[in-house]
């Protein structure tokens, strides 16, 4: 239950959607099948504004949980779910933990499934480990993490991530890359880390962009309560839009082309309009209306490198892995110190995101960076219009986030992929009309917001935005309600979602194929003199990433990998790195030299030598944490 306090003034409105929320908590409830289904399909009740806003019924907790008026979300709206997985809808959290057990059951043999943790209202956290336990164990191969949907409402993380695990399974055996890449990495994947952001999102009213954070009570505006003043979906139709009111002196007209667009006048020119922010009432009685709705603690940004406090970053919780999803993902992946590659993603711009999170932790070395620009540039290539960019120098700076934990403590290459553009939404002759000047990452302009219209008029056939429409607001008096739904901007409408979580896993697996791939040969073996020996090992990667990250080595996170000579008659009497084979430099290990340590590089090799002396049988052992294992035997 959410510890809040409630003051003696609130509103009893407030205080049932709280409890609404807590009675929600529970674990594998099933979204829709709350009794709020029958009055949501009830018109009579669904298409009266009055409830929502009128106090009398405000006060009585049988009319005001919000989930009463709260349709079906559109995009959702087929209960079946089949394997393969379809990916012209949106799974709720209900829905995607099915998919995942569906998946299980449908290849148990190279599958795995289990729950990390659980949320802070209860939800299980599933994960689901993709390998072909026939090839070797999952902790022997080249790890490659995939997560989504860390912020609430950024759904369509999740999809990519189902799609990825539905791919791997679904083409195994029958594609050839796929196959080979099942065979040789593990994949663990968790498609929703803010589970109970992504059940909030589809249960309850939003805007595209709320519903980001963990279930932490905080108190935004410093008024010693908790979550008080959220938005309210007065019109009830399930979202949170936008409240609009005729005034002489407002600053924005609308546009003549598309009364739907507000433009800003210019100084000096009369407006019409007064724009009243998000869709909502003052549930508290403080005069404000929305100033502190649920959360906000930002999971991520409480990971447990480069952590700063809420002083320093909005979003920061109390500590480095505030949030119990957060922690258990964290053992999780500490546990699997085999994992090299990390993908997290999120939306929206259409980027591909590499670190560091700020400027005061330096630039990448040299060999870290070929290896991510060799992703980012494949990447972008895969997916047509997403940019690869860096963190804190193309966007902003970020504390405590996931990838720069990854990077930096399980020294793994660690990539975020913010999906989907706006600008794919195109309205023109050959889809090249980007309506005019540009807005920045987050922000349309003019043109562009009519150029969206028009897609969502003729493209999702209105799908995507609900008309302004009146409204009596108890405080405002006669306004207009409408905007952009909680199933767009951020999000592809589901017609172009398969497209889009293709291309991006597509992504994903050619950062698999880029995981170390060491072969391990003896190409010389002479005999010196006697039983003395000289025998030249080589390690030849074959793919991008190092064994093991130069951060990692420069650091000294963990041992680097270890090349060892082992026999029972034998005896290792000197070894070391062959620097240059023509010139025969070398550099003898001087202590323990049957143990060398080593990194084997992206697109190249190492080459040792050791002096053996005995006879018999010897064998030769690469062990790496992140690129397996490979034996020799030998006679000498
Ligand atoms: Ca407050
Ligand atoms: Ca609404
Ligand atoms: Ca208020
Ligand atoms: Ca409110
Ligand atoms: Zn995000």
């Amino acid at each position: 239950m959410k510890k809040i306090h409630i003051p003696h003034n609130i509103k009893l409105f407030a205080y049932a959607t709280m409890c609404s929320i807590a009675l929600s908590a529970a674990p594998g409830a099933i979204p829709g099948s709350s009794s709020g289904e029958v009055f949501a399909a009830n018109p009579v009740f669904a298409a009266n504004p009055v409830f929502a806003a009128n106090p009398v019924f405000a006060a009585d907790p049988v009319f005001a949980p919000e989930p009463v008026f709260t349709p079906e979300p559109v995009f959702a709206a087929d209960p079946e779910i089949t394997i393969p997985l379809r990916f012209d809808r949106y799974y709720d959290y209900a829905q995607l933990v099915e998919a995942v057990h569906k998946l299980h059951e449908a290849y148990p043999g190279l599958s795995g499934i289990e729950v990390v943790g659980k949320s802070e209202e209860g939800r299980e956290i599933w994960a689901i480990t993709i390998n072909n336990p026939e090839t070797g164990d999952h902790s022997e191969k080249p790890g490659v993490y995939v997560d989504g949907n860390i912020h609430g409402n950024e759904i369509q993380a999740g999809e990519v991530c189902l799609y990825l695990a539905n791919m791997l399974l679904t083409k195994y055996g029958e594609n050839e890359k796929i196959t080979a890449l099942v065979d040789k990495n593990t994949f663990y994947i968790i498609p929703s880390v803010n589970v109970d952001g992504r059940y909030h999102f589809f249960e309850d009213p939003n805007t595209p962009s709320t519903n980001r954070g963990l279930r932490i009570p905080k108190d935004d505006d410093r008024d010693g309560l908790f979550d008080e003043d959220f938005p309210d979906d007065l019109d009830g139709d399930g979202n949170i839009c936008r409240m609009r009111k005729k005034d002489p002196n407002g600053e924005y007209r609308l546009d003549p082309e598309d009364p739907r667009v507000m433009v800003r006048v210019a100084p000096g020119e009369k407006g019409e309009y007064t724009l009243l922010g998000q869709e909502g009432i003052d549930n508290d009685g403080d005069g404000q209306v929305n100033e502190d709705s649920e959360g906000y603690v930002d999971p991520n940004r409480n990971w447990g490198y480069n952590w700063a406090p809420d002083y320093v970053q909005s979003g920061s919780g109390n500590y480095p892995f505030s949030g119990s999803g957060i922690r258990a993902i964290g053992e999780f992946l500490l546990n699997r110190p085999n994992i090299i590659m990390v993908w997290a993603f999120h939306n929206s711009g259409g980027m591909i995101l590499r670190g560091p999170g700020t400027k005061s932790l330096g630039e990448f070395n040299r060999g870290d960076l070929a290896v991510y620009d060799y992703l980012g540039q494949h990447s972008e290539s895969i997916i047509p219009g997403y940019r690869y960019l860096v963190v804190w120098q193309d966007l902003y700076s970020t504390y405590g986030d996931f990838t720069s934990f990854t990077d930096n403590l399980l020294g793994s290459y660690s990539l975020v992929g913010e999906m989907f553009m706006r600008e794919s939404q195109t309205y023109g002759p050959d889809g090249r009309d980007q309506g005019g000047e540009e807005g920045g990452f987050f922000r349309e302009s003019t043109g562009q917001q009519k150029e969206m219209l028009q897609f969502n008029d003729h493209v999702a056939h209105g799908e995507l935005y609900k008309e302004w429409e009146p409204y009596d607001h108890p405080v405002y008096g006669e306004i207009e309600i409408g905007g952009w739904v909680k199933l767009s901007s951020r999000l592809p409408h589901p017609f172009m979602l398969q497209d889009e979580v293709h291309r991006v896993a597509s992504a994903v697996l050619f950062s698999a194929e880029q995981t170390p791939e060491v072969e391990m040969e003896v190409f010389e073996k002479e005999k010196i003199s006697g039983n003395l020996y000289r025998i030249r090992i080589r390690l030849t990667n074959s793919r991008a990433m190092p064994s093991i990250s130069y951060k990692t080595v420069k650091n000294g996170l963990y041992p680097k990998d270890i090349l060892a000579v082992n026999g029972k008659d034998i005896k290792v009497v000197a070894g070391g790195e062959i620097r240059d084979r023509y010139r025969n430099q070398l550099s003898y290990k001087e202590h323990k030299p049957e143990v060398q340590f080593t990194q084997v590089p992206g697109f190249g090799h190492v080459e040792y030598e050791f002096l053996v002396s005995g006879k018999g049988k010897i064998s030769i052992v690469y062990d790496s944490r992140k690129a397996g294992r490979k034996q020799l035997e030998l006679d000498l």
